[in-house]
């Protein structure tokens, strides 16, 4: 565990031929429970196990629990897949994303996050992104009337939401909500051109109905996607959506397996695919999803927020770069004490990320730096109804 501004979980994983392979295992607000699995439920099983073998360790970790997917758990096993993968590159002296297939294309399309308190604001801060090279940008804005909301921070290069050690109360109305947001994307479109990718996160918060609405009334502006449109545990809403809108879905930061995701990348109601390796069980589950997806026409776009450390991006960004139906990557740059804790060899040019050439993952952890931050409790907000009804965060 360390706290170079916000918590990590990190697996180290060393062979008695002395490699050793990293695994982000950060869950945002829930941290020591996958320490817990970790310690004393997972570690005790690899000792003494062929590191080389990580379909079968992975599949021992699934199956062997009982107790399946959740995010516990296969953050859990992800952490252990990367850490793995990461000593077969060593060991091989290859880039992961060679023993993956090699490389597809020239370097990882990635979004930043443009954020601010008015529509001024935010396209400002969208034209600085613009300025840096970004082709994509996601667009949030504060709501008239709301004292805060998701995606919007004081800092516009890091957002970091688990703010507090007991959780923030934030504040929700959806109709304000839903007459500023096609307003912030007019208002981007004029002033960025009609090249720039435009994105949107509702962050779970309309019901399907007014997921299609908003839809609708951003269709002028062409979004790339939005965003978790409505809560997906009831995966049937997402037809309803689709019946009112050409605005491309994405969905899936939330979830763990393909299980979660299957019956919404068959039945094409979704455009993207936001799993990412540390919450979906590592690389060796992540390929499967996409595999799957591309059956389906279905494109991926990993989650990339601040809680997914370095080794998380650079598990993600060997993946994105050596799978056929690579769509876009999140990308929330880390604070400068993040970088130094991990250190990492992918680099952001034109935007795109690129991975570099460093055996295995590419990443490392300073673990004198990291013992210098121990583990702070911090919370995910939660969101009400301006009456006071515990609402969707
Ligand atoms: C995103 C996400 C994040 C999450 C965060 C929770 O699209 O980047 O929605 O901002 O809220 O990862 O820990
Ligand atoms: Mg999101």
């Amino acid at each position: 565990m360390t706290c170079p501004g916000r918590n990590f979980v990190t697996l180290k994983i060393e062979t008695d031929q002395g490699v050793y392979g990293l695994g982000d295992a950060t869950l945002n607000g829930r941290e020591l429970s996958v320490v817990s699995y970790l310690e004393d439920h997972v570690i005790p099983c690899l000792i003494g196990r062929d590191a080389h073998q990580i379909e079968d360790i992975w599949q021992y970790l699934y199956r062997g629990a009982y107790w399946r997917r959740g995010p516990v758990t296969m953050s859990a096993i992800a952490a252990v897949d990367m850490a793995l993968w990461d000593i077969k590159g060593k060991i091989a002296g290859l880039p992961l994303y060679q023993l993956l297939g090699g490389a597809c294309r020239t370097g990882v399309m990635v979004y930043g996050h443009a954020n601010g308190t008015t529509i001024e604001n935010t396209v400002e801060v969208a034209q600085s992104y613009q300025a840096l090279g970004y082709k994509a940008i996601r667009l949030q804005c504060g709501v008239p009337g709301l004292s805060s909301t998701y995606g919007v921070s004081k800092d516009k290069m890091f957002y970091e939401p688990a703010d507090a050690d007991l959780p923030t109360e934030n504040e929700w109305n959806t109709e304000a909500y839903m007459r500023v947001v096609p307003k912030l994307f007019k208002a981007a479109r004029e002033a960025l051109g009609d090249e720039v990718h435009l994105l949107h996160d509702v962050h779970h918060r309309l019901t399907p109905i007014e997921a299609g609405r908003l839809g609708r009334d951003l269709e002028p502006y062409r979004p790339f996607w939005m965003e978790d449109a409505t809560p997906a545990e009831n995966q049937e809403s997402f037809k309803l959506i689709r019946q009112h809108t050409t605005t491309p879905l994405a969905v899936g930061e939330i979830f763990n397996t393909l299980w979660d995701c299957k019956d919404l990348i068959s039945n094409q109601l979704i455009d993207y695919i936001r799993a990412t390796v540390v919450h979906a069980g590592g690389i060796t589950h992540l390929k499967r999803i996409a595999s799957f997806a591309d059956v389906y026409g279905v494109k991926t776009g990993c989650h990339g927020a601040t809680d997914l450390s370095p080794v998380c991006m650079s598990a993600a960004l060997h993946f994105d770069v050596s799978i056929p139906n690579f769509g876009i990557q999140e990308y929330m740059r880390h604070t400068e004490l993040t970088d130094e804790v991990f250190p990492h060899n992918y680099s952001f040019k034109a935007g795109s990320l690129h991975i570099g050439e460093a055996p295995g993952l590419g990443v490392d952890i300073d673990e004198e730096k990291a013992a210098k931050y121990p583990y702070q409790r911090a919370y995910l907000p939660v969101n009400r109804l301006q009456d006071g009804t515990l609402f969707n965060w």
